[in-house]
């Protein structure tokens, strides 16, 4: 098989490339370990950032997005009790979208198969060799044949687990990483939404998030041990937790629910450099992992498609390898600036058990101060709703 662009990884980074590929005339091949059922039907990310419906819509991928998509003005913080909202819309003139990742994928699977793109599901044995030629390639077994696909270059968008960063040469990356002495306990439950926007809640029990798929489908989250036994926590107990952590001065109750699906996340943040080598590129979370108390990890992703897609335009269209030299510190400018946002956005809102009491006064001041401050309040809104690429 030959393509010009090989990419391993059917997730939101690697269809997402594969669709801004192809509007430029470029072709390409995704190799995805899984089943398309599986990879349709993954609860993830929920939140768009500005600039990522932008390139959706860019993409020619957006009408299910405004059809069923939750455009979202503003966001809650909730601490000692209270509300405090954060208007994006007056304070940034945008919003974000809640727009589940899992229907992202969807949309643009549907859409790279009707333009006749090429994806194999249950690609096995995946392996990626000579991106330090310019004749890289990929191989696999599918259908119970081995196989090769010769490109010109290799996306890697396998995630964190996937075999293109471990191939990248012995001693050519830096790793930078923090795990967070904490997990989400998060569920899906048939319920209306608590509230018409999120509520991130600082609660001296822990934290906690109340965020929505649709009018009758909530996704809420409570701050957990990292290695949580989901099995010791039934519906009513998630419940209640939720209840107390959610609870404010003045009553606030809210209907609850079938829970249809519950898990356990693990929160650390993890950035490798460089971000490429010869003709492999690493893009989304095969190069970096953020808390998702910022809701950044598929928007980060798409940023990564932007600088990488407009790159392999340009090389097609002129031959310069100049902004594919240029791909790493372009992309981390943007990755750095959200892994910062994504760290101060859980530092501020979880419970550290190392915490006393002066820095429990601390965290309460910081809230204070961004929910009173326009300046600091401008500061969180345009960051949640996506800084600009460059
Ligand atoms: P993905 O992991 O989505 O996709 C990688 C793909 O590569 C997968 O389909 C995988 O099957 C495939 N693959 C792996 N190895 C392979 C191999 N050897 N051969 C072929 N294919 C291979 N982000 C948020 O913003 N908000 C959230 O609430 C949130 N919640 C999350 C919950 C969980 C449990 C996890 C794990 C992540 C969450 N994230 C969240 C982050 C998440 O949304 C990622 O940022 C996003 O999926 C990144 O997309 P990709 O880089 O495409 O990686
Ligand atoms: C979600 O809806 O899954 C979600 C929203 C905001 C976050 C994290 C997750 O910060």
């Amino acid at each position: 098989m030959r393509t010009q662009v090989g990419i391993v990884g059917c997730g939101p980074a690697g269809l997402m490339l594969s669709q801004l590929l192809h509007l430029h005339g470029i072709e390409s091949v995704i190799l995805e370990a899984r089943s398309r059922d599986y990879v349709e039907n993954r609860i993830r990310a929920g939140v768009l950032e500005h600039f990522t419906v932008a390139l959706l819509d860019e993409m020619g991928v957006g009408e299910r997005l405004h059809r069923i998509g939750l455009p979202h003005e503003g966001t809650n913080l909730r601490f000692d009790g209270e509300d405090h909202r954060i208007d994006f819309k007056a304070l940034t003139g945008k919003c974000v979208t809640v727009y589940s990742q899992h229907e992202v994928v969807k949309d643009l699977i549907a859409a790279r198969l009707a333009a006749g793109g090429e994806i194999l599901f249950e690609a096995d044995r995946v392996s990626v060799a000579d991106f330090d030629t310019d004749r890289p390639v990929i191989r696999f077994v599918h259908d119970g044949r081995e196989q090769e696909l010769h490109c010109d270059f290799i996306a890697g968008c396998d995630g964190f687990h996937g075999v293109c960063r471990p191939s990248m040469p012995e001693g050519l990356l830096s790793a930078y990483d923090r795990t967070y002495p904490f997990g989400w306990l998060g569920i899906l439950a048939k319920a209306p939404p608590v509230s018409e926007e999120l509520i991130y809640a600082n609660h001296r029990r822990g934290f906690a998030l109340a965020s929505m798929r649709s009018p009758s489908v909530v996704r809420m989250y409570l701050q957990c041990a990292p290695d949580e036994d989901i099995e010791a926590w039934s519906d009513d107990r998630i419940w209640s937790e939720l209840a107390v952590r959610l609870s404010t001065k003045d009553g606030f109750t809210f209907e609850t629910g079938r829970i249809f699906q519950k898990g356990v996340t693990p929160m650390r943040s993890y950035v490798v450099e460089p971000m490429q080598s010869g003709r492999l590129f690493l893009l989304g979370d095969a190069a970096h992992i953020v808390p998702p108390t910022g809701a950044k990890g598929l928007n980060l992703a798409a940023g990564d498609v932007a600088v990488l897609g407009r790159a392999l335009e340009a090389w097609y269209r002129t031959g310069s390898g100049e902004l594919l030299s240029q791909y790493t510190e372009t992309a981390l400018r943007r990755i750095w600036k959200m892994q910062r946002f994504s760290w101060w956005m859980t530092s501020m809102l979880h419970r550290f058990d190392t915490h006393g009491p002066f820095d429990q006064r601390v965290q309460v001041a910081e809230l204070d101060y961004v929910t009173h401050s326009r300046a600091a309040a401008t500061a969180l809104a345009e960051q949640y709703v996506g800084l600009p690429l460059v």
